[in-house]
């Protein structure tokens, strides 16, 4: 059974060995011939060695690419100078005053009738005061303090503290106050010099025998004395409080 297989290789064999014959004979005669086995396809050969470098060829021109993506958003530049001013805009619209003028209206009403009432209230005061028309009027809570007190007190009263001008009015802050009263003269600016608090060298006074005299420590205030006679006077000792107002 193995024989018949074998058999065409056997046969290829010998056929082989012919042929190899009649090519060495050939290759007595030929310079080149390529053996073999005379076959239709052989095995191909080895590759040959690389050819030399060819010339630089032109530059190609391909198809240009497609655009990329937008870059990142770069650093904010540095501050323009200032714009030009805008153009003047046009004039608003008038507002509704009705309601405040209104309120105004009222206001005036009300002042006048406090004013009214004022003038009633003064006139009572003067006729229990017995104050004459066109003279100061002076006026006491009959509290003693000391001098700083008494311009604080006539202050917020928007009066003054009661300094006689003359013979009349001294006599007449006398009757008001009914006991020792400091009057709005000092000397406390310069030594010696006594003036009105409300500015102004003195135009009348009534100084007592021998006053003023800055005695002990120093006296730079002054009191009307229940007879009528001014004394200089501590500052930080409690008198009766008269304020002034004007005529
Ligand atoms: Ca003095
Ligand atoms: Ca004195």
């Amino acid at each position: 059974m193995f024989l018949f297989p074998s058999l065409p290789v056997l046969l290829l064999s010998v056929v082989t060995a012919s042929e190899t014959k009649a090519c060495e004979d050939a290759q007595k005669t030929c310079s080149v011939i390529t053996c073999g086995v005379p076959v239709t396809n052989g095995t191909p050969g080895r590759d040959g060695r690389d050819g030399p470098k060819g010339e630089k060829g032109e530059p190609g021109q391909g198809l240009r690419g497609l655009q990329g993506p937008p870059g990142k958003l770069g650093p904010p530049g540095n501050a323009g100078p200032p714009g030009i001013s805008g153009p003047k805009g046009q004039k608003g619209d008038r507002g509704d005053n009705s309601v405040a003028e209104a309120k105004l209206a009222n206001l005036e009403r009300q002042i006048q009738s406090l004013r009214s009432e004022l003038d009633h209230v003064k006139k009572l005061q003067a006729f229990s005061l017995r104050k004459a028309s066109g003279k100061k009027l002076f006026v006491t809570n009959g509290e003693q303090m000391p001098f700083a007190k008494v311009k604080a007190l006539c202050a917020g009263l928007r009066a003054t503290v009661a300094a006689p001008k003359n013979a009349e009015e001294n006599k007449a802050i006398q009757d008001v106050a009914k006991g020792v009263a400091f009057l709005g003269i000092t000397d406390e600016v310069t030594e010696g010099q006594f003036m009105y608090v409300t500015g102004g060298k003195l135009t009348y006074s009534n100084w007592k025998k021998d006053e003023p005299n800055d005695h002990g420590s120093g006296e730079d205030c002054v009191i009307l004395q229940t007879d009528g006679l001014w004394n200089d006077i501590s500052c930080t000792s409690s008198f009766l409080a008269v304020c002034e107002f004007p005529a």
